[in-house]
């Protein structure tokens, strides 16, 4: 997940200008050779600046200086794995240091192609710089593996991705519909607002069971709840924060950068135990 709960609002604009770089640094050549227009608007500062948009993360292996290295790309199904990789540093060593935010070093998002699997897991770090973590994937087909972190030095995180298979007969789930409201775990989570491209979408989530809306959510790595935001087509990983309603506890500000399918991924912990809600959303043009 994003670090958004330790962003101070400046920093938060700051990851989303310099992701926004990195995505076309990635597509046009080296970061800070476009010679953005932005640069020039504002403050110097060790990041690359770009045009303000919204923040698109996850779609390459290496950036900024960091790259994912799976141990290894393939995991049988259906049987427990140890999951291992590291995040080599811009010195070409595993990154032994990390900064923690919303409690943990390091988030790792599994999700199958169709998104009709999905985990987030936290591994633990080894003396060496290796990650590690017990995964069972139970169905084949091509998977991505999203790492977010913040190195030492930066404030904003960095979103790294890298392909895994689970080898045997792919079957992908035709797509889920956008709607409003989703059942999980005996819960019913209901989201209200809606996604618009190129700007702020606030989305509110409200938990009900048996009809009753559960007044006792826990707090879950630092906070009420987690939403975690891909969009359909490359899985691309969206910067999502906490809104600033006092109110709704389950409140969040989206910015998603292109008109289109998105997959929604609300963690909340109740009775001890994580659940996670699955919207499909259509952002609409701003
Ligand atoms: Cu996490």
């Amino acid at each position: 997940m994003r670090p958004a709960g330790v962003l101070s609002g400046y920093a938060a604009g700051l990851a989303v200008v310099f992701a926004a770089a990195m995505a076309l640094g990635s597509a046009v050549g080296p970061v800070g050779t476009a010679g953005t227009p932005a640069a020039a608007a504002h403050d110097s500062h060790e990041e690359p600046q770009a045009q303000a948009g919204a923040a698109v993360g996850g779609l390459a292996v290496s950036e900024a200086g960091y790259t994912l290295q799976l141990a290894q790309p393939v995991v049988a199904a259906g049987r427990p794995a140890d999951f291992r990789f590291t995040i080599g540093g811009p010195d070409g060593q595993p990154l032994r240091s990390y900064r923690t935010s919303h409690d943990k070093p390091l988030h790792l998002v599994v999700v199958r192609r169709d998104l009709a699997e999905y985990r987030h897991v936290h591994p633990v770090l080894g003396s060496d710089g290796t990650w590690s973590i017990p995964l069972t994937l139970g169905r084949p087909g091509p998977y991505k593996v999203i790492a977010d972190f913040v190195p030492p030095g930066r404030t904003s995180a960095v979103v790294l991705a890298a392909d895994l298979t689970v080898p045997g007969v792919y079957t992908p789930e035709s797509e889920l519909r956008p709607a409003k409201t989703t059942a999980v775990d005996g819960y019913d989570v209901t989201m209200t607002g809606a996604l618009v491209a190129g700007g702020d979408s606030p989305l509110t989530f409200s938990v009900s069971r048996a009809g009753q809306r559960v007044p006792d959510l826990q707090p879950y790595l630092g906070a009420n709840g987690h939403l975690i935001v891909l969009r359909e087509g490359d899985l691309a990983y969206l910067h999502v924060h906490p809104g600033s309603s006092a109110h709704e506890p389950l409140s969040f500000v989206a910015d998603v950068p292109s008109p289109g399918r998105y997959r929604l991924f609300l963690e909340v912990r109740h009775d001890d135990a994580v659940h996670t809600a699955s919207f499909a959303a259509e952002a609409g043009a701003s």
